[in-house]
């Protein structure tokens, strides 16, 4: 037998199974050889969709996927919030989408903030949905959106508004969805389900399913799928990972991630301000005088109090 190697994107992780499509669109499902490791953490599925693999075919249909290609980027989260072991979400992303909502459920900003902070730190660029805003009908509501949405876009991210029950907001998203590989997360209820379902005709996803909540605990494999848009550009669904806000920061980059923060930052008397307790600190006269959000600073400053006494992460 000659060793005939091919090359594939991994389009769905199992847990146990890796399916990786060929350059003609075969599906392959793949297993990992057990000397694949990754360097530098402890991992508990060294493959995630949206990387390209090598495989081995086998006698019986299946392959051994036998070297992952330098990925662009990835993202990873611990797979339980006390354990050192990590897990690939997915990689090789154009943009990580943070599906959130402002009632049913309220989605709250330290999570938002965790998400878009951590995406920078992966260098992902970061698109946040504002969905199910049909339900935004009050005076106070709208306020409320108009200031949400404000607050991101003036730091830079971009905001689509979106309803899945109206259709408002759904081209717009289409568009900035368009030729690109995103990650779509949020908390379970803000409809995910619902807006893959309008974007990938056929997606057919279930909707309102309650039945995530056993996938949110410890120990919980990571199930993901790559979807194709129609007009070119893939979802990469991730059913019971709501976020990734939980690696660790060193202290002294969190604002780094916090691109207000970092800006003001420059003209604090000490380079290496903290912005929690030094005298002459530009970021806390800032939120003092309401030029950075009150909520983006209490997010800030709950990443740097997460784990003090943790040592110097280490570049994954
Ligand atoms: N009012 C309203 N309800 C929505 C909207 N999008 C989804 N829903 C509902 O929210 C619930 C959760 O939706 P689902 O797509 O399963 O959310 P997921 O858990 O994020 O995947 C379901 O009952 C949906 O019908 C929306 O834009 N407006
Ligand atoms: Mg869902
Ligand atoms: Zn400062």
């Amino acid at each position: 037998m000659y060793f005939c190697g091919m090359k594939g994107l991994v389009v769905k992780n199992t847990g146990s199974w890796y399916v990786a499509r060929g350059d003609d669109g075969t599906l392959t499902q793949c297993k990992i050889k057990g000397n694949l490791r990754l360097k530098g953490f402890r991992c508990t599925n060294p493959v995630a969709v949206g990387d390209v693999v090598d495989f081995e075919p086998r006698p019986d249909g299946t392959a051994w996927i036998t070297a992952i290609a330098a990925r662009r980027n990835y993202i990873i989260r611990r797979a339980s919030n006390l354990s050192k072991e990590f897990q690939i979400i997915a990689s090789n992303l154009d943009q990580a989408v943070l599906v959130v909502t402002l009632s049913h459920p309220v989605t709250n900003t330290t999570f938002i903030d965790r998400f878009l902070a951590t995406a920078m730190a992966y260098r992902v660029p970061a698109l946040l949905v504002i969905n199910k805003v049909d339900l935004l009908t009050e005076d106070d509501d709208l306020a409320l959106l108009d200031a949400v949405a404000g607050l991101y876009e003036h730091i830079g991210y971009p905001v689509v508004r979106t309803s899945t029950l109206t259709g408002e907001g759904i081209e717009t998203l289409r568009s900035s969805l368009a030729y690109k590989t995103s990650l779509f997360s949020g908390n379970s209820g803000v409809g995910k389900s619902s807006l893959i379902n309008l974007l990938v005709p056929g997606a057919d996803l279930r909707v309102g399913d309650v039945s995530e909540a056993h996938h949110t605990g410890m120990h919980t494999t990571t199930f993901s799928e790559l979807l194709d848009l129609p007009g070119g550009g893939c979802l990469i669904d991730t059913p019971g990972v709501k976020g990734f806000g939980t690696i660790d920061f060193e202290k002294a980059e969190v604002a780094h991630y916090f691109p207000e923060i970092f800006e003001t930052g420059k003209s604090c008397r000490f380079d290496n301000c903290t912005h929690t307790h030094e005298p002459g600190c530009a970021v806390v006269d800032a939120v003092e005088r309401s030029l950075i959000s009150q909520s983006r600073y209490a997010s800030y400053l709950s990443i740097i109090e997460d784990d003090p006494n943790d040592k110097y992460r280490k570049p994954f």
